[in-house]
């Protein structure tokens, strides 16, 4: 019997950018007395159907927007035999659609980390439960990936995770719903053993696989000072100086690597915060801009932002100290006007952001903004082939509506094509050109331009196309680009390469596992 683990997808483009890293959690969770999970990540390649055998605990990993052919694919692996269970966000959201759609025999909500070894036992005792919970593992508790089982050559960025949650409350984002308002962070010597890990395998590259980086804000702090409440202030001022320890044990890394993360904009107020990450060597980071307008930004419950020049002034913080940020801005908000467009290019360029995308406003489960969308609709919901809008990614891809929430003054045909207009207007040769001037050799600047141009390709051109036809060219131009990229992101692996000394002391003393496999 053999346990796999596999991460749908409709497009493969045979070359990933970020690696998926619930499945290498989910590998780590799986007893060794089962062999190594079989992972598939249908990213790089569709699944073989064949590898599928009686008897076997497939494991699926759904979020919505690839729930559909999670269903497709579990559907499959049960007309083989085998026990199906699927994880993820969307089946913590929608544990009934896995049943319903697809063929399930248990859903896990939550963390998988610790209860994943469970459902395998109760699948191979043929007595699985329907539901399980893994609820919110601490952060102590979150497992280290199986990097070793990472096939060779096949992305570009690692990923490892350094906190979930998040304090925040954005009216699109189901994050601090899900994983809660509380961080979970976890100890430093975990985060840098699975850093070096990865270095010695040749990756340098690695996202920071994080809801949210800066999990305390200065203000959070003088704020529970003023309310006199000290024991908050302690817990505070204590998961700061964890976010310090860690970042001043990832300085001591090979220079030659290079991190990313997702941040709020507040960072930008905390000088010393932006010059830990810089000497990190936490190079970008995703930053929610989401609007360039108050009315956009209370709109999403984002008013902690700030809107015109001094937004533009906060972006360029982050990039005066060395931290490259890549903005995300939504559109199709209410308060969206023609010239919110040209504006928002205006601003991307004016705030000096290395990277953007332009996302067009989606009502994603487990959101507030989800939450009223359903609630106004009602049962007088408009329905494609039987299916009601508001459980959208059950529709087939071709069929599915590109916007659901009904613009005020503008119809979604406008709204896309002028979304595309801005990414066009963003990522078009001259503009890639004069920002990959940031680049330090020749060598960094086409690496510059080819993830540009994938960067556009993969999410701009297969995420808003309306035809399939010119989703499938997009994806062909995707695998030619990213294989040429991969290349200019892999490093010589350093198989030899130590944990900075602090590390062994503090894990020593700690009496922490530190050893990598
Ligand atoms: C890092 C990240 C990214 C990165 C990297 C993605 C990658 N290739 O890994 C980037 C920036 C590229 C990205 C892009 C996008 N992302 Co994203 N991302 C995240 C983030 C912050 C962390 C994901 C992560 O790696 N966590 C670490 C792993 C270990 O945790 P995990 O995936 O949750 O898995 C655990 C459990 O869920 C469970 N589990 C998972 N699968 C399974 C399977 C089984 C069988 C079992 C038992 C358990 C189980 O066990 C795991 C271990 O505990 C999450 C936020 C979050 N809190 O989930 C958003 C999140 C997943 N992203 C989200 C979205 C919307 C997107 C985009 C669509 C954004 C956009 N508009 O372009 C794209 C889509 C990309 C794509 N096609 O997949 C949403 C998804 C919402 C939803 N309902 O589906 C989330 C939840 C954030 C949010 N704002 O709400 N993302
Ligand atoms: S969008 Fe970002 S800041 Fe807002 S709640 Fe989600 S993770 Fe937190």
């Amino acid at each position: 019997m053999r346990v796999h683990l596999i991460n749908p997808s409709d497009d493969s483009f045979g070359t990933g950018v970020i690696t998926p890293r619930w499945l290498y959690v989910l590998a780590a969770a799986t007893p060794s007395h089962y062999g190594d999970a079989v992972i598939t990540d249908e990213t790089l390649e569709a699944l073989d159907p064949t590898k599928i055998k009686p008897g076997d605990v497939v494991g699926i990993g759904i979020h919505t927007g690839n729930a559909l052919r999670g269903f497709k694919v579990g559907k499959e692996a049960r007309a083989r035999g085998a026990w199906v269970v699927y994880g993820g966000i969307h089946a913590s959201l929608y544990p009934e659609e896995v049943f319903e759609y697809g063929e399930a025999h248990a859903a896990v909500k939550g963390d998988g980390d610790l209860i994943w070894s469970k459902v395998i036992a109760d699948c191979v005792a043929g007595n699985p439960d329907k539901i399980y919970d893994g609820g919110r593992v601490s952060g102590e508790e979150f497992l280290a990936a199986r990097w070793d089982l990472m096939p060779e050559k096949a992305y570009m960025w690692a990923s490892v995770q350094t906190v979930r949650g998040c304090p925040k409350h954005c009216s699109f984002c189901s994050v601090w719903r899900t994983d809660g308002q509380k961080p979970r962070q976890r100890g430093s010597e975990k985060i840098i053993g699975e850093i070096v890990e990865l270095r010695r395998l040749g990756y340098r590259f690695i996202a920071l696989a994080d809801d949210n980086f800066y999990p305390v804000t200065l203000t959070d702090i003088v704020l529970a000072e003023r309310q006199n409440n000290m024991a908050r202030v302690e817990e505070l001022t204590r998961l700061r100086a964890e976010r310090f320890d860690l970042m001043e044990q990832m300085s001591q890394l090979p220079k030659d690597l290079v991190f990313f993360t997702q941040i709020t904009m507040e960072a930008a107020e905390d000088i010393e915060f932006l010059k830990a990450m810089k000497k990190a060597r936490i190079c970008g980071a995703l930053v929610g801009v989401e609007a360039v307008t108050p009315e956009g930004l209370k709109a999403v419950f984002k008013d902690f932002n700030a809107s015109g020049d001094a937004l533009a002034k906060q972006l360029q913080t982050f990039r005066e100290h060395g931290v490259h940020v890549l903005g995300s801005f939504i559109f199709g908000l209410p308060t969206d006007r023609a010239e919110t467009f040209q504006a928002t290019a205006d601003l991307a360029k004016q705030a000096n952001i290395t990277f953007a995308q332009f996302v067009m406003m989606t009502p994603f489960p487990g959101t507030i903004d989800f939450q009223k969308w359903e609630q106004r609709l009602g049962d007088d919901v408009e329905r494609v082939d039987g299916i009601p809008i508001t459980r959208y990614w059950l529709i087939p891809h071709h069929r599915r509506p590109k916007m659901f929430i009904p613009h005020p003054t503008m119809s979604s045909e406008e709204l896309r094509v002028r979304t595309q207009g801005v990414w066009d207007n963003f990522y078009s040769m001259k503009e890639v050109w004069k920002r990959s001037a940031c680049a330090t050799s020749p060598k960094a600047r086409l690496a510059f331009i080819f993830t540009s141009k994938l960067y556009r390709q993969m999410y701009a051109n297969t995420g808003i196309t309306t035809d399939s036809a010119r989703r499938k060219t997009a994806t062909r131009w995707a695998r030619v680009i990213a294989k040429a990229c991969r290349r200019l992101f892999v490093a010589e692996p350093m198989p030899d390469l130590q944990l900075p000394p602090m590390s062994k002391t503090r894990a020593a003393a700690a009496g922490t596992l530190v050893e990598i496999r």
